[in-house]
C-alpha cells in the first residue's frame, strides 16, 4: 500500500482502489463471469441463490482460471496481504447479481463476530469487492460506516428502516474495474437498488489460515490441483491451522510460483 492507502485504511477500514483492473483485464474477468453464469443457469443444483431479488453464484472460483486467479491478483491481494498479515487464506467467494428495482435483502450488520478476540484493535476478514459494472448509491450499492471498524465492543447502532437512513454510510459506488477493499468488522448493509441495471460484484472474503473455509467454500480437488505456489496453497486453505505464516520477506509474486526457497512450507 501507498502511505495514502494505509492511512485510509487503517482510518476508514475501507479503501478503494480505482481502476484496480484496467480495461484488459476487466474484459477478460466480465467474459469469463458471463461463462460462469451460462454454466450456473444451465444447472440448477449449482450453488447459490437463484432471487428473486438477487441472485449470487457460490465459489466462482469454480468456474474458469480467471476467476480462480482473481484471488492472487497482486494489484489487490498484495494490499490485502499487507492488511490481515502474511497468513491470508479465502473464507468464501461469491458472484452477486442485484436485481434493477428490487429492494434491499441484507440490512446493516458486521461481517466478524469471532470469539475470544478484541475486535476493535484487529484485522480478522477483509473483503474485497469487485465492480463488474458501474454501480451507483441508487443503484443497490452497498453501504458502508467508515470507522467503524474500530468502534468499542458494545456499540450500539439505530435501528433503521431503510438502509439509508442509517447516520454516517458511503456507498461502495464507482466505475466497473473498481475494486472496494474493507475490513469485515466495518458496519455495512445492502441498499436498494433504484436504478436500471444490474449490479455485478465479485465478492472474495479473506481471514487467516487458522481460520476454517466457510461451509460450502471448500475448493474442489480439480482447483487445488492448480495451486503450484506457497500463496496460492495457503490462500485456499491447504496450509497449516498453526504456528506458520509466510516469510514476510518474500515478495507476493514470488510466493505464487514454485519455488526452491520454501522446502519446508508444509503444504506439499
Ligand atoms: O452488497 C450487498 O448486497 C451485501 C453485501 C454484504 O452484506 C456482505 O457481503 O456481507
Amino acid at each position: 500500500m501507498t502511505e495514502e492507502e494505509r492511512i485510509k485504511f487503517e482510518a476508514n477500514g475501507l479503501l478503494k482502489l480505482e481502476g484496480a483492473l484496467p480495461p484488459a483485464t476487466l474484459a477478460s474477468v466480465r467474459k469469463a463471469a458471463a461463462e460462469a453464469e451460462a454454466v450456473w443457469r444451465a444447472d440448477p443444483s449449482r450453488p447459490g441463490m437463484r432471487g428473486p431479488n438477487r441472485e449470487d453464484i457460490n465459489a466462482f472460483i469454480e468456474y474458469n482460471d480467471t476467476l480462480l486467479n482473481l484471488l492472487w491478483y497482486e494489484p489487490v491481494v498484495g494490499k490485502v496481504r499487507e492488511m490481515l498479515g502474511d497468513d491470508l487464506m479465502m473464507l468464501d467467494n461469491d458472484y452477486f447479481m442485484g436485481l434493477p428495482g428490487k429492494p434491499s435483502i441484507v440490512g446493516w450488520h458486521p461481517d466478524v463476530g469471532v470469539r475470544g478476540i478484541y475486535h476493535p484493535r484487529s484485522t480478522v476478514m477483509v473483503k474485497t469487492f469487485t465492480l463488474l459494472s458501474d454501480v451507483d448509491e441508487k443503484s443497490g450499492a452497498t453501504y458502508a460506516i467508515p470507522g467503524s471498524h474500530r468502534f468499542p465492543m458494545d456499540w450500539k447502532f439505530p435501528k433503521v428502516q431503510e438502509p439509508e437512513d442509517m447516520p454516517g454510510w458511503v456507498p461502495f459506488s464507482g466505475k466497473a474495474g473498481d475494486v472496494w477493499v474493507f475490513n469485515g468488522r466495518c458496519y455495512h448493509s445492502a441498499s436498494h437498488h433504484r436504478g436500471d441495471r444490474r449490479r455485478e460484484v465479485l465478492i472474495v472474503n479473506y481471514g487467516h489460515s487458522w481460520m476454517k473455509v466457510f461451509d460450502g467454500y471448500e475448493p474442489s480437488t480439480a482447483v487445488k490441483a492448480k495451486a503450484d505456489g506457497m500463496m496460492k496453497r495457503q490462500i485456499l486453505g491447504m496450509g497449516k491451522s498453526w504456528g506458520h505464516t509466510v516469510p514476510a520477506d518474500a515478495s507476493f509474486d514470488e510466493l505464487l510460483k514454485p519455488s526452491d526457497r520454501f522446502p519446508g512450507d508444509g503444504y506439499k
